[in-house]
């Protein structure tokens, strides 16, 4: 049973002061953040990589990362915002990206300044912004690719990553709005979120704001939006929650040469069958 219909990420922003959105990799993990009561899902490249078992470098290809993106859209009734890295290579990348991720539902996308191939923003190097003239051709392509009038463009700057400073992020995320962008999104990796409110001191709610509070996850969502946050994504917690969960369960059965102990901790095969929807597929069969 696949969900026809389900908010734009538009329309869910306009519905609410505070969006948080939660990132996953599978159709199962967005299953679970909607039941939990996100609104918005996050196809993270992250997440997306690790479960292959790969760095998030760029190696998988837009194929890859569109068809993650694409089988989590297809059960979600909420929207989902895929990561979309660097858009895949230059600007003519950029329009065939945003044409096949609207032709599969997807129509919040997410692009960033950085240079192809990426390297994921908390390893330590590798991090290369490109000129923020060039990355504002690539938001002026993605806008006029566009035919669906759900879409949703995020314009992501590294500049913080690369440590670049406030000044810098400041200048290129008004230089992408100029551009076309509907939203910016600050990235930082300090332990804590000071450099994320200077920005937000001085953006003065130009756009909506999207930040990913990993490295200051005691940032309150409410306290954010006080401060002119629009979107807290939660970018990888299910995955790590799920590595970890993962471990303990592999690690006990095998050390302990049964699995009874672990009854009452893990969701029961009737709970599975409730995520898959078993019985109106059933209904399907006479
Ligand atoms: C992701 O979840 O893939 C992101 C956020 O892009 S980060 O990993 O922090 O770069
Ligand atoms: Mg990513």
């Amino acid at each position: 049973m696949q969900r026809t219909t389900y908010p734009s990420f538009r329309e869910t922003l306009a519905d609410s002061g505070l969006v948080k959105v939660a990132g996953v990799h599978s159709a199962l993990g967005g299953l679970l953040a909607q039941e939990a009561g996100f609104p918005a899902l996050w196809a993270s490249s992250f997440e997306i990589s690790a479960v292959r078992g790969l760095p998030d470098a760029s190696l998988l290809t837009m194929t890859e990362y569109l068809q993650a993106a694409a089988d989590v859209q297809k059960v979600a009734g909420i929207p989902v915002i895929a990561d979309c890295d660097t858009g895949y290579g230059n600007n003519m990348n950029v329009a065939h990206m945003v044409h096949e991720y609207e032709r599969a539902g997807i129509s919040a996308i997410c692009i960033e300044d950085k240079a192809y191939p990426k390297m994921n923003s908390f390893a330590g190097t590798g991090q290369e912004l490109i000129e923020a003239e060039v990355f504002a051709g690539k938001i002026e392509v993605a806008r006029r690719a566009r035919s669906d009038l759900r879409s949703y463009l995020i314009a992501r700057t590294e500049a913080l990553i690369c440590g670049r400073g406030v000044d810098e992020a400041i200048a290129r995320c008004h230089r992408y709005a100029d551009a076309g962008a509907d939203a910016v999104l600050i990235h930082s990796r300090q332990p804590s979120n000071a450099e994320i409110l200077e920005f937000l001191d001085r953006w003065q709610r130009r756009l909506p704001v999207v930040v990913v509070p990993t490295t200051y996850p005691d940032w309150h969502a409410d306290d954010a939006a006080k401060a002119g946050v629009n979107v807290v994504i939660y970018a990888n917690q299910g995955l790590r929650a799920m590595i970890s969960a993962l471990r303990r369960t592999y690690g006990s059965i095998h050390d302990l040469g049964a699995a009874d102990h672990l009854t009452a901790d893990i969701a029961s095969v009737r709970d599975v069958f409730r995520l898959q929807r078993l019985e109106e597929w059933q209904h399907l069969q006479p």
